[in-house]
C-alpha cells in the first residue's frame, strides 16, 4: 500500500445535483418500476436488459441552461424489457416527470436482432448445459465425465442467415475444464466442441463436435508460489502524496480542474459518459465537447475454423458499464482518488451500486516545457500534469480500462487499457497461422479490439466542420529545386459519404474540427485536431457477415450531423443482429456536415497476435487517441503555470 490520502467516496446523494445529464439514481430506477408495472409491463418473466437515461436531446439541455430557471427537460428512462417465457422483447421509454409510458416497441428479433445478455444468461445456461446429453455425450468421447467440473462461457452469437437461428434468442457455449474453485479454467480450453443454446426454450439444440485436440494441463494460476515462484523483496514504495488535496473540485456531477470543466455520467451500456467539456481563456469560458464516450466495441476473432463466429461486441451485446468493477485505493489507483459510485440496474431493474466505480485523480505527467536558453544564460522548465477519469469493467476473460486524461496545454487523450485473461483454445501444433501456443498446447486465436468513439464536437459553438489533414514531401520542381519542400494538404470533408474515411501513418493523417465561426488572431479557424493511431481497421473481408454486423469498425472516421437517436456506432440492438445498422445507415442521407453540429465517430484498437509474454495474465496494452488543440488558443497556454519548486 502506497498510499497516503484516505478514499473519498461520494455517495448518490451527493450526486444527485438535479441536472438533466446526471446519471439515473437508485429512487429513480425504482420510481421508473413503478411506471412500467402500473402499466402492466412487468409481470414475473420480464426482465431489463437494459435500463438507463434517455437523455434529453442537445437543445433542450442548452436552452435550459441558457435562461435558467428554464423549463427542465422531461426526465426520461429507457428500458429494454424481455419476457423470458414467450421471448418477447421490447423497447419501452418512460417519462418519470408524467409517470408514464412514452414510448414502447416490440421488436421483431429476425430483423431487429436481440436485447443483450442478462446477468441471469450465464447461470441459467452453465446449469441446463451440464445436462444435455448429446454434449455431455462429446465430454465423455473426450474423457471427461465429471461435468462439475466444466465451465461453460455463453458467448454471443452472432448472425449468420441460418434457418434453425432465425429469430432465436441464442449462445454459443465454449467449455474450460476447471478441476477445483481455485483452478484457472482459462488454462484447460475443450476445443472443437460447441453446445448451441436457445436461451427462451433453455435447452441445447444443437452441439457442433468438429475435432479433438488434448486439453492443454499446465497450469496458469498466476496466484499459484509453484507457478509464478516466490515473490520479488527488492521493490521499494513508490509514495504519492498530496498534503494540500487534489487541485480539482467536484461539485454534484460537475468537476472543474484547472480551467477544464465537464460533467460526469454513467451509463450500464456505455459505462463513464463525459458532458460538455469545456476550457476556460482569458475568462470565457469555451465549449469544446458536448459529449464523449465510448459507445461500442467489438472484438472479433481470426480463426477460420469451428470458431469462425466468435465476435463479442462487449458494449451493444454484454453493457460494459453493467460490469464495472469496484475499484481499491494503493491496489487500482495510487495517491490522492476520489471515488464516484455508479448506479445500475440489475435483471428485475432493481438498482444495484455498484462501490467505486469511477476513479478521479491528478498525476504528474513529466515535463510540460523545459528551455535553457543560450542567450540569456534563463533556464527554464514547467512539470505537466493530466486530470485522470477512469473506470474498469471486466466482461469475460478481458479486463478493460477507459480512461480520459485532460492536460494543462489543452490535450485531451483517450486511453483504454487491456488486460486480464486471453481467450484460449487448443493449438494444434506447427505452424498454425490464426493462433499463437502460449503454453503446451494452449492455443490464443488472434483477434481485434475495436473501440468507436462518439465525440459530439462542440468547438467554440455548435457549427463545425472537418479537415482531413495529410502531410507530404513534395517532387523537386521550380518551386521546390532542391527537393525540401514538405506541405500539408488539406481537404475540407463536406458530406457524409464523403466523411468514411482511413487513417493513414504514411501521410500523417490527421482531422481537425474547426469552427466555422470564429477565428484566431491569425484569421484562421479555431480548432481541435484527432490524432488516430492509424493500426488496421476490421480485417474479416468486406463480404462476412462480420463486416456487416460491425460496418463502423470498417472506417477510422466518420463524421455525421448530429441526431439525438444516432447513439450507437452498431445500432441500438447489436446483440444477433444482421447487419448494417449504426454508422452506415446513419449516412444513407448523405447530410450536409460542413458548418453544421457534427458528431465525429472514431474506431481505434489494436490488432492482437498474442504473445507468449500476454499468458496467463496479460501485462496491460494500451490504444487510444489524442485531441489536440490547433489555433485554438493563441499560444502556448501554459506560460503561466508557476514553477513546481522554489529551486526550478
Ligand atoms: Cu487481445
Amino acid at each position: 500500500m502506497t498510499e497516503t490520502a484516505v478514499p473519498k467516496s461520494v455517495h448518490e446523494a451527493d450526486t444527485a445535483s438535479g441536472h438533466p445529464l446526471d446519471p439515473v439514481s437508485a429512487q429513480e430506477y425504482q420510481a421508473g418500476r413503478v411506471v412500467l408495472a402500473a402499466a402492466g409491463l412487468l409481470p414475473p418473466s420480464v426482465r431489463f436488459a437494459y435500463y438507463g437515461l434517455e437523455e434529453p436531446p442537445k437543445d433542450e439541455v442548452i436552452a435550459t441552461e441558457a435562461t435558467p430557471p428554464a423549463q427542465v427537460p422531461d426526465r426520461r428512462l429507457r428500458a429494454f424489457l424481455i419476457d423470458l417465457d414467450s421471448g418477447e422483447s421490447s423497447d419501452v421509454v418512460i417519462s418519470l416527470t408524467s409517470q408514464s409510458v412514452l414510448t414502447r416497441r416490440v421488436l421483431d428479433p429476425a430483423a431487429d436482432g436481440q436485447l443483450p445478455i442478462l446477468d441471469c444468461d450465464f447461470a441459467a445456461t452453465e446449469e441446463a448445459v451440464r445436462q444435455d446429453p448429446q454434449w455431455r455425450a462429446a465430454m465423455a468421447r473426450r474423457g471427461l465425465t465429471d461435468v462439475s467440473k466444466i465451465r461453460l462461457c455463453p458467448l454471443t452469437a452472432g448472425s449468420f442467415g441460418r434457418p434453425d437461428e432465425q429469430g432465436r434468442r441464442m449462445v454459443r457455449v465454449l467449455a474450460f475444464v476447471q478441476a477445483d474453485s481455485r483452478d484457472y479454467a482459462w488454462s484447460h480450453p475443450v476445443d472443437g466442441v460447441a453446445a448451441y443454446f436457445d436461451l427462451i426454450e433453455r435447452r441445447v439444440f444443437s452441439v457442433v463436435d468438429e475435432f479433438e485436440l488434448p486439453v492443454p494441463e499446465e497450469s496458469g494460476d498466476y496466484e499459484d508460489p509453484a507457478v509464478r515462484g516466490p515473490l520479488r523483496t527488492d521493490l521499494k514504495p513508490i509514495e504519492i502524496s498530496q498534503p494540500d488535496g487534489p487541485s480539482f473540485t467536484l461539485d454534484g456531477t460537475l468537476l472543474s480542474w484547472q480551467n477544464w470543466s465537464m460533467r460526469i455520467g454513467f451509463d450500464a451500456r456505455e459505462g463513464l459518459t463525459l458532458h460538455q467539456i469545456s476550457i476556460t481563456d482569458g475568462g470565457r469560458e469555451r465549449p469544446l465537447i458536448y459529449r464523449a464516450s465510448i459507445p461500442e466495441m467489438v472484438v472479433p476473432y481470426g480463426d477460420p475454423r469451428f470458431r469462425y463466429w466468435q465476435a463479442y461486441f462487449d458494449t451493444g451485446e454484454y453493457l460494459v458499464g453493467k460490469w464495472a468493477n469496484s475499484l481499491e485505493l494503493g491496489c487500482d489507483c495510487v495517491g490522492e482518488i476520489t471515488y464516484l459510485d455508479a448506479t445500475v440496474a440489475d435483471d428485475l431493474g432493481a438498482p444495484r451500486v455498484i462501490k467505486n466505480a469511477i476513479c478521479i485523480h491528478e498525476e504528474d505527467f513529466g515535463l510540460l516545457w523545459k528551455h535553457f536558453d543560450i542567450f540569456t544564460g534563463s533556464s527554464e522548465s514547467r512539470r505537466q500534469r493530466r486530470l485522470v477519469i477512469s473506470f474498469f469493467t471486466t466482461v469475460g476473460n478481458y479486463d478493460y480500462g477507459f480512461y480520459w486524461y485532460f492536460y494543462l496545454d489543452g490535450t485531451i487523450e483517450c486511453e483504454i487499457k487491456l488486460t486480464g485473461a486471453l481467450f484460449t483454445a487448443g493449438h494444434p501444433g506447427g505452424d498454425y497461422p490464426y493462433s499463437a501456443e502460449v503454453a503446451p498446447g494452449l492455443g490464443a486465436p488472434v483477434h481485434q479490439h475495436l473501440f468507436s468513439a462518439r465525440l459530439d464536437m462542440t468547438v467554440d459553438g455548435l457549427a463545425n466542420a472537418v479537415e482531413e489533414v495529410d502531410v507530404s514531401g513534395l517532387p523537386v520542381g521550380p518551386d521546390n529545386p532542391y527537393g525540401n519542400a514538405i506541405a500539408q494538404q488539406v481537404t475540407r470533408l463536406t458530406r457524409e459519404s464523403q466523411a468514411t474515411r482511413r487513417a493513414d501513418g504514411s501521410r500523417g493523417r490527421t482531422w481537425r474540427v474547426i469552427s466555422t465561426e470564429h477565428a484566431n488572431r491569425y484569421g484562421r479557424p479555431v480548432s481541435y485536431t484527432l490524432y488516430p493511431e492509424a493500426a488496421p481497421a476490421l480485417l474479416a473481408d468486406p463480404s462476412s457477415s462480420l463486416a456487416a454486423r460491425a460496418g463502423f469498425a470498417a472506417n477510422h472516421l466518420w463524421v455525421t450531423r448530429y441526431d439525438p437517436a444516432q447513439r450507437y456506432p452498431a445500432g441500438d440492438f447489436v446483440n444477433q443482429h444482421a447487419g448494417g445498422a449504426g454508422l452506415p445507415a446513419f449516412i444513407t442521407g448523405d447530410r450536409a456536415i460542413d458548418g453544421a453540429d457534427i458528431v465525429l465517430w472514431h474506431t481505434f484498437g489494436p490488432t492482437h497476435f498474442p504473445r507468449p509474454e500476454d499468458w496467463p495474465v496479460m501485462p496491460v496494452a494500451r490504444c487510444g487517441f489524442t485531441l489536440k488543440p490547433t489555433g485554438f488558443f493563441s499560444r502556448n497556454p501554459t506560460l503561466d503555470i508557476p514553477p513546481s519548486g522554489k529551486h526550478c
